[in-house]
């Protein structure tokens, strides 16, 4: 082992998510002055199976502070990794699970794993003077995904009537991903004014992520048309499909067995319905838990009714054991990659590499609370992934990981590719 790649220290603080809740952020140094630092994001709309994560609770940040997972990392996790080498992620990774030992990293916190755990890939790709995307990925990531666009939202994210979480949509008509974010704020801009227009002021207010909350709306239909109007007024019809978040752990009452669905208990054939009314009347290519975490059923009977993609974040919370029994019973066509659901970075790219070779699609995801570090932008490049979701094309942290794929898009010049109709299976071009 070359000393230049070990491990000197390892350090973790408190700093402040994008939502001004407090995160963990890690500075792992080698031992020749070689910095890698990274921070782990939060979720609100979080899924039972998720790794955990370690909170102070009491008065201070309401609860929310990161004191003891700060600690645990200079305290613990430091002395586990110093002497390392920066280049071993999978032994550093598995280090930090074996001493962890629980099934949700109760231990030592997934949200102090996380962030030490991308620090270290950070470091590695730093002392061999690679880009985080090339490093992980290695020579063939070239695929800029196709950004997913939170426009307008509800449930969990905003003060809106909304019972599904995110109205998205995806510009794959464009030639480049500098373009696909050109198109995204355009509609962005002007579905702002039509809103206005159309539900007065209070329209402008923006939920987490940037996205718009008009009130006193609660069909989905609505929040369609309008999304669509905006495309087609910016000359962009036929290059966006629409997607949906409906998030429907959060809708669902474990008592009774239903969903609540614009004021009402609806059975999840009723709920199958309204999705396959949406997807009859419009461009809707992609639903994101349609169903709650543990009905791996209705989610193969909704794969095999409607011929889009259908995503599981809660209910495979990136974890390779969920999918897998996804993948059995045909749960679902596509997995939402959030590295903070499973813990380290190794999960990850084995939950990824998983999900491709039995032919499911990946779609890289931010959190609802983000910071400007742009890892998430990397990953997506780095595992060819094709898509990635990442809210409204406004707001620093949202912006930050659109910005830093505009900057791999010119550094891979010619060899990139923009995943544009093909997300769910590139670098198909
Ligand atoms: C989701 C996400 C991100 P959160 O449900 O997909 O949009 O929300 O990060 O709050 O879990
Ligand atoms: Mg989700």
């Amino acid at each position: 082992m070359e000393s230049r790649f070990q491990i000197r220290s390892v350090k973790a603080r408190e700093i402040l998510d994008c939502r001004g809740n407090p995160t963990v952020e890690v500075d792992v140094m080698t031992e020749v002055g070689v910095l890698g630092r990274a921070d782990t994001p939060a979720g609100r709309s979080r899924g039972r199976y998720e790794a955990s994560e370690l909170r102070d609770g009491g008065k201070r940040y309401g609860g929310l502070g990161v004191r003891e997972a700060v600690k645990v990392v200079n305290e613990v996790i430091s002395p586990l990794l110093i002497g390392m080498d920066v280049r071993c992620q999978r032994d550093i990774d598995y280090k930090m699970i074996e001493y962890d030992c629980t099934e949700l990293k109760s231990k030592l916190g997934g949200n102090a794993m996380v962030a030490t755990s991308l620090a270290v890939a950070k470091a590695a790709a730093n002392s061999l003077s690679l880009p985080l995307y090339r490093y992980i990925g290695g020579s063939n990531s070239h695929v800029l995904p196709v950004p997913m666009f939170l426009y307008i939202c509800g449930g969990k994210l905003a003060a809106t009537d909304f019972d599904f979480q995110e109205f998205n949509a995806m510009p794959i008509g464009a030639r480049t991903f500098s373009e696909a974010i050109q198109m995204g704020s355009e509609v962005y801009h002007t579905l702002g004014n039509m809103l206005k227009e159309r539900y007065g002021k209070y329209s402008l207010n923006t939920g987490d992520e940037g996205s718009f909350s008009p009130p006193g709306v609660d069909n989905p239909e609505e929040a369609y048309e309008i999304i669509l109007k905006a495309i087609k007024e910016e000359g962009y019809e036929g290059d966006f499909v629409l997607a949906l978040d409906a998030a429907a752990t959060h809708m669902y009452n474990l008592d009774t067995g239903k969903y609540r669905y614009r004021g009402k208990d609806i059975t999840k054939e009723q709920l199958m319905e309204i999705y396959e009314n949406l997807v009859n009347k419009y461009p809707l290519r992609s639903i994101e838990d349609p169903f709650h975490e543990d009905d791996f059923e209705s989610f193969a009977e909704i794969t095999r009714r409607l011929n889009i993609q259908i995503v599981g974040d809660d209910l495979f919370v990136s974890n390779m054991k969920r999918l897998a029994k996804g993948v059995e019973m045909h749960s679902a066509n596509t997995v939402l990659l959030k590295v903070n659901q499973v813990g380290t970075l190794t999960e990850a790219l084995d939950t990824a590499s998983y999900a491709m070779r039995n032919s499911y699609s990946v779609l890289v995801s931010e959190r609802s609370a983000q910071t400007e570090d742009t890892w998430l932008a990397e990953l997506a490049v780095a595992i060819n992934a094709g898509q990635i979701k990442n809210g409204a094309p406004t707001r620093s942290e949202r912006v930050a990981q659109f910005n830093q794929l505009i900057r791999i898009e010119e550094e891979l010049g010619g060899t990139s590719r923009y995943a544009g109709r093909n997300y769910r299976i590139p670098p198909l071009t």
